[in-house]
């Protein structure tokens, strides 16, 4: 063979064996199938070494350098090439792996709001249309802000350990919003009028069909030089038609709550209308109760050091409404787990 010969042959092999490794690449179906090719053509016993091994055959000095620099430049080319095939396995999927691309789009899953967070937004919106500014306040209170404060002795029944989550430093979680109020009266140093309400997360030793041992209130709260008790009445009634429906019945029973003086129960009409004996929603009375209210007691306007003022106050359990207002008759229907299945059925 002549020098000429030798080299076009090497020329030949080199291409052949790229060809070869371009084929073994594409035939690669996993990380191990890169290995083995990369051993087969870069290995010791490898293709390439084999191919270097010609070399000192060749005599020209021109010739051996430029075949040189061929075989060079293909086994850096495998190194490249299998350096970056392996990485991309991660890529590479099975044919079972490989998506049905024709196949139609799962629907999304849409979020959607709590039917307390409805109520609410509904109640605040309502009575921030009135005038009344959101106040919000500690979760975990002390016995003045919750209990002392609001008139109620220390013998009361409210403070029982049966209604009242306590804390080990003699803390407790708050059983109503009112000392959020009781906050506001005392941060606003007595500049009139003091017009607000209460939304918040309420806790109590309680829990059966009707009750959560937590829960929600909206307390309101309304002070000025003079307040009467028509305002409040007028203010509930509004309320209450805005929320049920201007159709909505609302009356006033009286009652006892230690904080205000005269009371009053807050009753709205049944969607019956009284018609139906056997309701099961107002059991054949036709109203359903739904708030409790009063003229803030003097001893109050005390405790916060206000004089010279009148004032009316309200509260209402958000859960009791939003039960009304969807019909939902057992409260952990709102808290349990299924509460998918609570969907279904109310929204
Ligand atoms: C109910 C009764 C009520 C109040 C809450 C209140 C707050 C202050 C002063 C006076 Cl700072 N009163 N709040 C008054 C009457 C009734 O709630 O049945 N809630 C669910």
């Amino acid at each position: 063979m002549t020098e000429k010969e030798i080299t076009e042959e090497i020329r030949e092999r080199i291409k052949k064996i790229k060809e070869e490794f371009e084929e073994e690449i594409k035939k690669s179906k996993s990380e191990e199938d890169i290995k083995r090719a990369k051993s087969k053509f870069l290995g010791k016993k490898g293709l390439i070494q084999e191919l270097f091994k010609i070399i000192p055959q060749i005599k020209e000095e021109e010739k051996r350098k430029e075949i040189g620099k061929l075989i060079n430049d293909l086994k850096e080319y495998i190194e490249e090439k299998t350096k970056y095939e392996s990485e991309s396995q991660i890529l590479i999927l099975k044919d079972e792996e490989i998506p049905d691309i024709t196949l139609p789009g799962r629907r999304g899953f849409l979020g959607s709001l709590h039917p307390i967070t409805i109520t609410l937004q509904k109640i605040i919106l309502i009575f921030e249309k009135m005038g009344f500014e959101v106040e919000h306040g500690p979760e975990i209170e002390d016995d003045w802000h919750n209990f002392t404060a609001l008139n109620i002795p220390p013998d009361h029944p409210a403070r029982d350990m049966q209604d009242t989550f306590y804390l080990e430093d003699g803390r407790l979680l708050r059983t109503h919003t009112s000392p959020v109020q009781i906050r506001a009266m005392l941060k606003r140093k007595g500049i009139l009028p003091v017009k607000i309400i209460a939304p918040g997360r309420v806790f109590r030793r309680d829990f059966d069909a009707t009750h959560s041992p937590v829960f929600h209130q909206v307390e309101g709260l309304f002070v000025d030089r003079k307040v009467k008790m028509s305002e409040l009445f007028g203010t509930l009634d509004f309320f209450f038609k805005k929320f049920f429906g201007e159709k909505t019945k609302v009356r006033f029973r009286p009652s006892y709550f230690p904080f205000t003086e005269p009371s009053a129960e807050v009753d709205v009409s049944c969607l019956c209308e009284g018609r139906d004996k056997n309701c099961k929603v107002c059991k054949g009375s036709g109203f359903l109760e739904v708030a409790g209210c009063g003229m803030v007691h003097p001893e109050v306007f005390k405790s916060v050091g206000y004089e010279n003022v009148q004032g009316f106050a309200f509260g209402m359990g958000v859960e009791r409404l939003a039960m009304i207002k969807f019909g939902i008759k057992d409260i952990r229907l709102l808290f349990g787990e299924n509460f998918s299945a609570f969907k279904k059925r109310f929204l």
